[in-house]
């Protein structure tokens, strides 16, 4: 019986007293301690008719129950579907819909709304911790050794929402050969090892967080250091205890901004990994000023795990975003021809291995737009690579907003301005923030002249997330177009300053 993830990533734990989780709290979870909650939750799953291939989704706190439920999920054969705790009502409505999961998991202050939600495809509702009838409280009284689920390398293990540049969400199904792999070849490069604590302020509803860091940990059986957010006091506490740190460029710019982080700080830290948005170059060089560590930047996405990565041993430089990870190829190409360009000549980024994703859930079409038949993958970031292979981002063909590490598509967001009586049009677009790196902004096209922007900011509130609300609304005549007809929303910015 094989069941790829479990076998590397949880079973050989069974017997380890090792300590994985340390709680903001204090509380401590062993590694085998982990492997019976595993165990418990994968019971807690069945019970509620999760049976192999179905989905569970989880809009749940970040808890050590809710690894827990992620491995539970990995060991009955379940399809694991985190979602961002900020999504509003509409669009977890949205994301149930589309993949009709058997389960979803929620807090217990959003048990009524989410109830709703469910009862329209039929999936039951549980709240994560608290009440009686909560995952975690049933879980208690339930067997602590589970028979694992048989998977085969290619069947699916979680499936992960990314915006789309239509405006519509798609469901990145990722298997347990494409998180294993990847998770093989980060351990390995980066060195984790079972000496490593981690510091692990991400959010575990996305790729950074539950795969890349979450993964690599439990692979090499390194003890996480487990946060519930990015706090700058409880980062600067632990740092001294730690030797791995992964986070988004506004962790380090954060830290940056501290006179409290020095050197004496990170004397026992081994490697500060980023990846997610790009770190700035002055980042990069400050902060090996103040520290005398080298940031390792690594580039990477939902549908293809991680990419590429400065070397670990070797020169991590500024600007670039490193080599193909091994086993994994990378190629720039010509947006145009779809032809292999020359040396250092920008293209968009195509990547092929065992991390790029199966498809898209239930959307064949765009699959096919994005997955060539001969398996690469067309990430839409334009870039560069070195004669040596050295991979540089310098821009992206889609149009997406990153803030915070977080992805924005600006299409749904004009989509939803669009929508409120009295707007003609409008362009969403990404202007500099010092701090999440890009913001957005708004500019809109009134029908009604009278329409006031608290009529816009109320629709935007109920329908999306807060991190993706314009930071700025503006109204304007007429929005620049170019002789295609296309919004110039590189015109908007520039008209928009820093
Ligand atoms: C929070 N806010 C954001 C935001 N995060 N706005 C834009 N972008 C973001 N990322 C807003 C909140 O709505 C709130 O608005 C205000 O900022 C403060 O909220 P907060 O909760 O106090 O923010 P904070 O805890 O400081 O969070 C910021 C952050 C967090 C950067 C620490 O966003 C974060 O952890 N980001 C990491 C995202 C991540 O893991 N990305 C990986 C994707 S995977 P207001 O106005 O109500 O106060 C991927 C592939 C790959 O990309 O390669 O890894
Ligand atoms: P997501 O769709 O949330 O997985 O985000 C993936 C996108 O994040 C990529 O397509 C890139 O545009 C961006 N990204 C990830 N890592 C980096 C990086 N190191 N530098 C620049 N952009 C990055």
């Amino acid at each position: 019986m094989t069941n790829p993830l479990y076998d590397a990533l949880i079973a050989p734990h069974a017997g380890n007293s090792a300590t994985f989780l340390e709680c903001d709290d204090g509380s401590q979870l062993r590694y085998d301690a982990f492997v019976r909650r595993a165990a418990q939750m994968a019971h807690v799953l069945v019970a509620a008719g999760v049976t192999p291939g179905d989905r569970v989704v989880v809009q749940a706190p970040k808890l050590a129950d809710t690894i827990a439920l992620y491995a539970g999920s990995v060991q009955a054969g379940a399809v694991y579907l985190p979602l961002n705790t900020a999504y509003t009502e509409a669009e977890l409505e949205y994301f149930v819909s589309d993949a009709q999961p058997k389960l979803i998991v929620c807090d217990a202050k959003d048990e009524s709304a989410i109830n709703a939600i469910a009862s329209k495809v039929g999936a039951k509702v549980h709240t994560l911790c608290g009440s009686n009838g909560s995952l975690s409280v049933t879980a208690n009284a339930l067997p602590e050794a589970f028979e694992t689920v048989q998977r085969d390398p290619d069947d699916l293990a979680s499936l992960l929402y990314t915006s789309g540049t239509t405006g519509r969400s798609k469901g990145a199904m990722l298997s347990h050969r494409n998180l294993l792999s990847n998770a093989e070849v980060l351990t390995e490069l980066w060195q984790i090892s079972d000496d490593d604590r981690l510091i692990h302020a991400l959010p575990i509803f996305h790729t950074h967080g539950l795969f890349v860091a979450m993964n690599t940990a439990l692979l090499s059986g390194a003890s996480v250091r487990f946060m519930e957010k990015f706090d700058l006091d409880t980062v600067l506490g632990a740092l001294p205890t730690a030797s791995l740190m992964m986070g988004v460029p506004t962790f380090y710019t954060r830290l940056l901004s501290d006179e409290r982080f020095s050197k004496p700080t990170v004397a026992n830290m081994r490697l500060f990994i980023s990846g997610s948005a790009p770190l700035l170059a002055e980042t990069h060089v400050a902060f090996e000023d103040r520290t005398g560590h080298r940031i390792l930047e690594r580039y990477g996405m939902t549908e293809t795990n991680m990419i590429t990565s400065n070397p670990y041993d070797g020169d991590r430089i500024a600007g670039s975003v490193g080599y193909a990870l091994p086993g994994t190829e990378v190629k720039i190409t010509d947006t145009a021809t779809g032809e292999t360009c020359a040396t250092g000549e920008i293209g968009v980024i195509e990547v092929r291995g065992d991390n790029v994703f199966q498809g898209y859930w239930q959307m064949p079409d765009k699959t096919a737009e994005e997955l060539r038949d001969d398996g690469f993958f067309i990430t839409g970031d334009l870039g560069t690579m070195a004669e040596d292979g050295r991979v540089s981002i310098v821009g992206r063909q889609k149009d997406l907003i990153i803030a915070g590490g977080y992805n924005i598509y600006p299409k749904e967001i004009e989509d939803v301005i669009n929508d409120v009586p009295g707007v003609l049009e409008s362009a969403v677009y990404g202007v500099p923030h010092p701090d999440f790196g890009e913001s957005v902004v708004a500019s809109i096209v009134l029908e009604d002249p009278a329409l006031s922007t608290d009529a816009i900011v109320a629709t935007v509130e109920t329908k999306l997330a807060r991190f993706k609300h314009p930071r700025e609304y503006q109204t304007t005549d007429a929005l620049p177009r170019n002789t295609m007809g296309k919004v110039q929303k590189n015109l908007l910015r520039d008209r928009h300053g820093n």
